[in-house]
């Protein structure tokens, strides 16, 4: 038991070293009450595997873990950025289709971080 405090000790402090390069929570000025989907990270991870949203509607990305994450899809300019504790959200203002979507802090992405979203019509 004792252990198990102290190596979450050091990892909480090494978290807070992370936290001073870490990019902002992205500012989109879209609300996260209008989001028609939800993504949540607890940890190193999205909470489904796939998400479904129709073009031109909100996703919103909450981060209830202690570590900074983020949802990136290459090939389309869409990227969030979310500091522990933090929610955002943007317009899926994409056309209709399957985009993978990660999270490209450095190796959370082949620890599971990776999720596909649905744009529907
Ligand atoms: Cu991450």
């Amino acid at each position: 038991m004792y252990r198990k405090i102290s190596a979450a000790f050091f990892i909480t402090i090494a978290v807070v070293s992370a936290a001073c390069s870490t990019p902002s929570t992205s500012d989109t000025g879209v609300s996260p009450d209008d989001a028609a989907v939800n993504v949540v990270s607890t940890g190193t991870n999205y909470d489904a595997t796939t998400y479904e949203v129709a073009q031109g509607d909100v996703l919103a990305y909450s981060n209830e873990s202690n570590i900074f994450h983020d949802i990136v899809i290459d090939d389309a300019d869409f990227k969030l950025d979310v500091r522990p504790g933090d929610t955002a959200a943007a317009v899926v203002d994409l056309p209709p289709g399957d985009y993978v979507f990660y999270c490209s802090v450095p190796g959370h992405r082949t620890a599971g971080m990776q999720a596909t979203l649905v744009v529907t019509p």
